[in-house]
């Protein structure tokens, strides 16, 4: 009997993240979403610079790859091209995504695209070696801010999930973690949700992912998790940001 698989919309090939990095994690409830769902074929997703930025090695299905902070405006191209069979997600870091790419996501969520943004949230820009994200916490040690972030001239972290919700064009914006099984199962329902959303054509869906980065963070795998539950989850508390269906039902 089968009591494990590997969903069949990740390849089987190793992974290049660092030991306790939760990227793996997050690729893999992304394409059981896919599994599940049933739009292997019809699903496209999209990769900007960062860590993910090798996540075409790992999805099997269709991967385009963007300049840094563009995959929603890559993603509207894809989608607007072909509404009806294609299915686009976004996979972005917070240096990229609340950085360089900030116009574009508010933008994407204005104009309610209907498409689905996996955006990891791990407090530091990982791939270029640890430098102070728009996310990285008040007092945060990274390789530009030494000796902590100090809001007086670093100002202070950008708190993406908050903010898009309130816009008119956002549908559904939760914030989750994967810091625990039991916040592992509810990321993997939000990102399945925000998927049948763009299937069911709600629009703009972005679910963040509270993630770790224990080597840019100079932390063992399990002081990462720790440090999620105890600095960065008071910080960017989880939870359903904006649900305009729900919103829809309750008035
Ligand atoms: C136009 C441009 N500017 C800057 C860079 C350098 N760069 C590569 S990845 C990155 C930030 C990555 O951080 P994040 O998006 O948080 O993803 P992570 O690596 O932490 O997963 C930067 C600034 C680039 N590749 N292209």
């Amino acid at each position: 009997m089968v009591v494990f698989d590997k969903p069949k919309s990740l390849a089987d090939v190793p992974l290049h993240y660092c030991p306790g990095c939760t990227h793996g994690i997050i690729h893999r409830l992304v394409a059981e979403a896919i599994d599940e769902l049933g739009i292997e074929g019809k699903t496209i997703g999209v990769a900007p610079v960062g860590c993910s930025v090798l996540a075409y090695n790992y999805f099997t299905c269709d991967m385009v790859e963007a300049a840094h902070g563009r995959a929603p405006a890559v993603a509207t191209g894809l989608k607007r091209s072909d509404p009806d069979n294609h299915i686009v997600f976004t996979y972005q870091g917070d240096g990229d995504l609340a950085s360089i790419g900030m116009a574009e996501t508010v933008h994407a969520a204005a104009r309610n695209e209907n498409i689905t943004i996996i955006f990891v949230n791990n407090a530091i820009y990982g791939m270029t070696g640890g430098q102070m994200a728009p996310t990285s916490l008040p007092g945060q040690v990274t390789q530009t801010s030494p000796y902590g972030r100090d809001t007086s001239h670093c100002g202070f972290p950008v708190k993406v999930s908050e903010m898009l919700s309130q816009l008119d064009g956002a549908g559904y914006i939760e914030r989750v973690a994967v810091n625990n099984v039991k916040n592992v199962r509810n990321a993997k329902k939000a990102i399945k949700k925000a998927f049948q959303n763009q299937i069911d054509k709600k629009g703009f869906s972005l679910i963040e992912v509270i993630s770790t980065c224990p080597t840019n963070w100079g932390m063992t795998p399990e002081k990462a998790l720790e440090w999620v539950e105890e600095k960065m989850i008071p910080y960017y508390p989880l939870g359903v940001y904006k649900d305009r269906d729900a919103d829809n039902k309750a008035e």
